[in-house]
């Protein structure tokens, strides 16, 4: 039975083991036959002999039993260890992302206009013709109409060509004092070098009692805010049109490319227009129901800042979902 101790005590695993105590406890076990043999024997010397298998028989149990304890515990820690991640392996097919250059720039511009106390509102993309532009100072065949090329589900729902609809119902929901921005996608009939389909406004509007702000308070916070998004840069107003402000004005800055001495990006004209933007024309408060009050507004396209901010010629880039354009602005 010595043979059998060491080979227990030298089994590694449980199916060696098992194996060991089939030899041993097994129909064909070699204890088993040993009982059988007590068949043949009689009297004091079958007696004897039963006592001493039986306690050749605990031994074994209790040695095998605890054998197997201690080979469990080691098939289990093998098993922890195969099924283990290590989490401080080095996967060079994981790559921390980015944001588009388009939601950077979105990101920086609203984080200006929070900065100024300005809050964020954001309305439907499908607008009706009202808010629109019936709201807006733009009648029914306005010649400016034609200037928006507008798509059209039928007569009464568009998608929104700029994000002014979302001022108006802003207008409509509550009184003065206003001060707000309207980020988001914007729609018009348009696809070449220069125009997308689809881009990105953030316009602005501040509404008080009469009197209360004037064109100079529009010209700081679009001068400091210009400031803010491009450094040191020159700013220029330069008088305009749209129907929904009155005075209106373009605002330039010097080219960032040239420094003001003119390029290919500025046309050789030195400046790029960035802006537009007015006091709000007195229709637009008639429009929705405001009486004895003052307020300027502007718009800008998000995408125009990320071609100048992030040096990007190609307004198409924008759009392509081109990784290797995106690894560039992490
Ligand atoms: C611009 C330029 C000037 C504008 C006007 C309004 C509203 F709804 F309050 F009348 N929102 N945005 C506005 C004014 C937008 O973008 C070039």
């Amino acid at each position: 039975m010595r043979k059998y101790q060491d080979l227990i005590n030298e089994s590694e695993n449980l199916k060696d083991l098992e194996k060991i105590r089939v030899e041993i406890f097994g129909k064909k076990g070699i204890l088993t036959s040993k009982f059988q043999e007590l068949k043949t024997l009689n009297g004091n010397e079958k007696r004897e002999k039963a006592q001493q298998l039986n306690k050749i028989k605990t031994t074994f149990t209790k040695f095998i039993a605890s054998k197997k304890e201690i080979l469990e515990k080691k098939a289990i820690s093998e098993k922890m260890r195969e099924s283990a991640v290590d989490v401080s392996l080095f996967d060079s097919h994981n790559e921390v992302g980015s944001l588009h250059p388009v939601s950077q720039t979105m990101d920086k511009i609203i984080e200006y206009f929070v900065s100024m106390n300005f809050s964020i509102s954001e309305g439907p993309l499908i607008e009706d013709d009202f808010h629109n532009f019936e709201a807006l100072n733009l009648p029914k065949h306005h010649p400016a109409r034609d200037m928006q090329d507008t798509f059209y589900f039928n007569d009464s729902k568009l998608l929104r060509t700029h994000t002014s609809p979302v001022q108006i119902r802003t207008m409509q929901k509550i009184k003065p004092p206003i001060r707000m921005i309207s980020p988001g996608p914007v729609f018009r009939r348009d696809f070449d070098l220069t125009h997308t389909p689809m881009f990105h406004q953030v316009e602005g509007l501040v509404v008080e009692e009469e009197g209360k702000v004037s064109f100079a308070n529009l010209k700081f916070i679009l001068e400091d805010f210009l400031h803010y998004m491009f450094g040191d840069v020159e700013v220029r107003f330069r008088p305009s049109f749209f129907p929904f402000t009155e005075p209106s004005a373009e605002v330039d800055i010097s080219c960032i490319f040239c420094k003001g001495k003119g390029c290919r990006v500025c046309s050789h004209t030195g400046w790029l227009e960035v802006l537009g933007s007015g006091m709000i024309d007195p229709n637009v408060f008639k429009a929705v129901g405001y009486e004895n009050v003052s307020g300027y507004a502007f718009g800008l396209g998000v995408e125009r800042f990320a071609m100048l901010l992030r040096e990007i010629g190609d307004l198409r880039s924008l759009f392509e979902g081109d990784l290797r354009l995106l690894e560039q602005f992490r």
